[in-house]
């Protein structure tokens, strides 16, 4: 595949581009690029340069599954020693969360070459659609080898999927081929999709927290039944089940609601609202192109409890005991207190010598 065919105009969607790009800078700490001035890329073009990342939650730590859909963005390395601030921005969350990086690879010259990927946890990568490495599972820190593969030059559809269960979240990918050895695959040899066009969408969050619109570019004229499924609103780690339509009273505008057992998005909360551009909506532009943003929040919803309203900074509760939070059987566990195991205890664990002491509580 030559490199010369896949140049595309690019300063039209630049603008497109720039959210995506702005929300990894603003919301991502710097990635690791380790990769050293390894074998250069005979012509690539740097707008182009990053993987499409599509992050989802998993349905179980073992599901391994891309369950719901939170979130796209453009990531730049595939060698990234700490993965939780971007799952945490994009998936609401650092537990169970799969992500789906698809763009191309830049292979500099004809010859063989070596994969090896690490992580934690499980991940599997595919060159023009065949496996290159499948350690699809939920261990980690697994160093795994490629077999040896004869690539030519050029740029080779690249697609790695990687899963986090829960704690730490890494990934590794290096390569090694003719005339240089081991080494992170460099991020200028990753490139973005063909045809990858984000959307230009503006989200807001309405004051009730319970409706989000999206303002594009042109008029709306088909939103599939299913396109919300394809949609994504991620706030305070809450991820809504929403449905989708067109504002009825904004023909470019389309109206997000929750349903009815999710958490409305909260006053000052970060709000960010994503499309991953294959839930068939189109405008007057054609296909809607994939979009993630953060939105506007003007939600002045809290949680609160039903006294709540009773209060405010200039009529404060008074100090302990508080009238409307008194209980009939009230008692203070403040103080040293003495324990001591119940019958039971030998029973469950058979040990020389059940557990006594105190405990301080204060
Ligand atoms: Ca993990």
């Amino acid at each position: 595949m030559s490199p010369g065919r896949l140049r595309i105009p690019f300063l039209g969607r630049l603008a497109a581009l720039l959210p995506l790009l702005l929300g990894a800078a603003l919301l991502v700490p710097a990635q690791v690029s380790a990769a050293p001035a390894a074998a250069s890329p005979s012509s690539a073009e740097a707008t182009d340069l990053g993987l499409r990342g599509d992050y989802y939650r998993m349905s179980s730590r073992t599901a391994l599954d891309f369950a719901s859909y939170t979130g796209t963005r453009i990531d730049n390395s595939l060698y990234v020693d700490d993965l939780l601030p971007t799952l945490r921005a994009y998936a609401g969350t650092t537990d169970n969360v799969a992500v789906r990086w698809t763009g191309r690879l830049q292979v500099p010259a004809d010859g063989v070459y070596t994969f090896y990927i690490k992580g934690d946890n499980g991940f599997r990568m595919s060159l023009d659609g065949a496996s290159v490495i499948d350690h699809w599972t939920t261990d980690w820190d697994v160093q795994t080898t490629s077999e040896a593969i004869t690539l030519t030059a050029g740029l080779h559809d690249l697609a790695v999927d990687y899963n986090q269960g829960n704690g730490g979240a890494y990934l590794h990918t290096e390569w090694s081929g003719p005339g240089f050895s081991r080494q992170p695959i460099p991020d200028s040899a990753l490139h973005l999709p063909a045809g990858f066009a984000p959307a230009d969408a503006k989200g807001t969050v309405a004051t009730t927290g319970r409706t989000a619109t999206i303002e594009l570019p042109s008029a709306v004229t088909a939103v599939p039944a299913d396109a919300a499924k394809h949609l994504a609103v991620v706030s305070a780690g809450a991820l809504w089940s929403p449905t989708v339509a067109r504002d009825p009273n904004n023909a470019s505008r389309l109206l997000v609601t929750p349903g009815k057992d999710d958490t409305p998005v909260a006053l000052h909360a970060d709000v960010r609202i994503s499309y991953d551009g294959k839930g068939g909506i189109t405008t007057a532009d054609g296909d809607l192109g994939p979009f993630s943003v953060v939105a506007q929040n003007n939600s002045t919803w809290y949680f609160a409890t039903k006294w709540a309203k009773d209060v405010s900074a200039d009529n404060a509760l008074p100090e302990y005991p508080r009238p409307q939070l008194t209980r009939k059987n009230w008692q203070n566990l403040n103080g040293t207190w003495q324990f001591q195991a119940t019958d039971t205890f030998p029973r469950r664990h058979p040990t020389p010598d059940a557990p006594r002491g105190n405990w301080h509580s204060a």
